[in-house]
């Protein structure tokens, strides 16, 4: 009797585990801020000097960002003052506009929290989307115009 009980329990524990392992991916899966769904992800730095990709190389209205037509990008812009800078103290917030007409923020970004991230779905080849910081900052000049082209 005991062993019936004792079997009965371990099946129990054996069938809620297994759903487990087949809910939990699926349950990942489906939430909107999973990674998985993200085609690229893209890393931006952000310092006074203006927008820059991770080598340091800074864009302009030549070099501007380009991503693939249809695809969900993530862009991570991530805090680059130098710690002898004055800048080091600020505080950057990142927006990206498109041509259809939406804003999206991202967090705040500064020393003590390093990141934010973007995440889109771009649209057909030529539509372009624009990333600027929206406090009032130093250099705020060179971070009012990243220019993102659809290719
Ligand atoms: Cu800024």
């Amino acid at each position: 009797m005991k062993s019936r009980i004792w079997n009965s329990l371990i099946y129990a524990t054996v069938l809620t585990f297994c759903l487990a392992l087949v809910l939990t991916p699926l349950a990942l899966a489906f939430s909107p801020q999973n990674p998985d769904l993200v085609d690229v992800g893209i890393t931006i730095k952000v310092n006074q000097k203006g927008f820059s990709d991770t080598r340091g190389k800074l864009f302009d209205q030549k070099n501007t960002l380009k991503i693939p037509k249809g695809q969900v990008v993530r862009i991570t812009f991530v805090f680059d003052e130098s710690m002898t800078s004055l800048a080091y103290g600020d505080t950057h917030q990142v927006a990206i506009t498109g041509n259809e007409g939406w804003t999206k923020e991202a967090e705040k970004i500064w020393m003590l929290s390093r990141q934010s991230s973007i995440t889109f779905q771009a649209g057909n080849v030529g539509e372009t989307y624009r990333a600027y910081c929206i406090i009032d900052c130093i250099g705020m000049e060179h971070l009012n115009n990243l220019i993102i082209q659809v290719v």
